[in-house]
């Protein structure tokens, strides 16, 4: 058997990914507003260590010493995202043009160091001004959208390799406006339902725009998706496991590759099911140039309507208590192809883990744990590639510890450490893995 390295083509993607909100701070500073993120932080009880956003990794403030860091791992690529209240403050109305001239010193820093551009549009932080406004459940709030990806293409789009609309819709549908434990911190089912369609909407109408606009790079959307198996060949189990991959995976990939969407879904949603005007789903299905996975756990389920604790199981976990299972990933891209034949390259936008064993002693953070996880979900990309999926790129979550959402900064998903109270960066033993890997592969 090949190498590992040797089972990836010269064109290959390698990558490390972070998002805006998660690393960046300075989150009042050169004009920024209000992101949902920021008011999010300040409910009391919504974020584990009642920390925020404000300083982060202060990457705004550390661009260069992070860009240096990246191009040290030997990574072609680097996935970030764009803070849209940066870029205008109120998601209406001015823009802003401090906001993109942060990015804009991004993405050359990176040309300069020979590393691709992926930008995000959406990583979760609308403006504030927006939600004021009944952010994604209104539908202006899609038009909004289209003209911010039309002003960041129009400043940086010739500088970026890959430009993705949204990052994870199911995560701001569900997590933020149904379960409410993410902002804007909703929970109804029908303001979930109608946020997902306009995600996709908004999505659809940006590819149009863009392309018509002249696009030079890359377009495409990032799904965050698992493996769905059933607990037990039982029957209803199966059917619940049927049932949570239409809502988490075709409920997107249906109406993006097929332009409807899935009628078991529909039928469960009953009058909670989202209002589609015509046109809609022919917009929302326009093609893309590529597709983006972020893969982190299979998901297990059975006729009870609970997901199996894998902790409990004794199955391995990380310290997310997400179950490690390379082989899903697999079996998931697998599966995409199997159902949509003319599947677009495809690229693991994000794959990692959170691990407890982060300390780092006399320089050093052993995290070897992390490394196992990185080289088993990587030759499960190749097990997937070997089958016939067009797999073009991998990237690891992520560069660098970071604010984990409502988890604070309590769970560290980094190949780099950072140490909170001086922002010193140290590479782990893991980061040192994938830039020796790199180097293998490129050889
Ligand atoms: C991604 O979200 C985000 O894009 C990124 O910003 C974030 O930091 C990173 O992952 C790590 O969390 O709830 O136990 O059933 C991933 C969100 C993770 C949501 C897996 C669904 C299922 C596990 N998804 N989760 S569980």
């Amino acid at each position: 058997m090949n190498p590992l390295h040797r089972q990836f083509p010269p064109d290959f993607v390698w990558g490390v990914a972070t998002s805006s909100f998660q690393i960046e701070g300075a989150a009042h500073e050169d004009g920024k507003g209000e992101s949902i993120w920021d008011r999010f932080c300040q409910q009391p009880g919504a974020i584990a260590d009642a920390s925020n956003g404000d300083v982060a990794c202060d990457h705004y403030h550390r661009l260069d010493e992070d860009l240096d860091l990246i191009a040290a791992l030997g990574v072609n690529c680097y996935r970030f995202s764009i803070a849209w209240p940066r870029v205008q403050p109120l998601g209406h109305g001015d823009f802003n043009p401090k906001g993109l001239d942060f990015y804009e010193r991004l993405v050359d820093g990176l040309k300069r160091r020979g590393i691709q551009a992926f930008a995000t549009l959406n990583h979760w932080d609308l403006p504030q001004g927006l939600q004021d406004r009944g952010g994604w459940n209104d539908r202006d709030t899609v038009h909004r959208f289209v003209d911010y990806a039309r002003h960041v293409q129009a400043r940086i789009g010739d500088r970026l390799d890959g430009l993705t609309t949204h990052n994870e819709p199911w995560v701001v549908a569900v997590l933020g406006h149904e379960q409410g434990n993410f902002a804007p911190g909703i929970k109804s089912r029908r303001i979930a339902a109608q946020v997902s369609h306009h995600l996709l909407l908004s999505h659809g109408l940006a590819l149009q725009a863009l392309r018509a606009d002249g696009a030079r790079s890359l377009l495409g959307i990032v799904l965050n998706l698992s493996s769905c198996m059933p607990a037990t060949a039982m029957p209803a189990d199966i059917a619940a496991a049927r049932l949570a991959d239409s809502r988490g995976r075709r409920w997107y990939t249906d109406p993006l590759f097929k332009g409807h969407y899935p009628d078991d879904v529909l039928a469960e949603l009953g009058a909670d099911a989202p209002v589609v005007q015509p046109g809609d789903m022919a917009a929302i299905a326009q093609p893309m140039d590529y597709l983006g996975v972020n893969y982190y756990t299979r998901s297990v389920l059975s006729a009870s309507g609970e997901d199996w604790k894998a902790g409990e199981r004794g199955l391995p976990v990380s310290d997310m208590g997400w179950e490690i299972y390379p082989q899903g990933l697999t079996d998931l891209l697998v599966l995409l192809h199997r159902d949509y034949p003319d599947l677009p390259p495809v690229y693991v936008t994000e794959n990692g883990g959170a691990f407890k064993d982060d300390a780092v002693a006399n320089g050093r953070v052993q995290d070897d744990d992390r490394t196992a996880y990185l080289r088993d979900h990587i030759a499960a990309v190749a097990n997937a590639m070997q089958q016939g999926v067009p797999m073009a790129g991998y990237m690891v979550w992520s560069l660098m510890d970071n604010f984990e959402w409502a988890s604070g900064y309590l769970k560290r998903f980094g190949i780099v450490h950072v140490d909170y109270a001086t922002q010193a960066r140290t590479p782990k033993a893991s980061a040192e893995w994938y830039r020796q890997f790199l180097q293998d592969w490129r050889r």
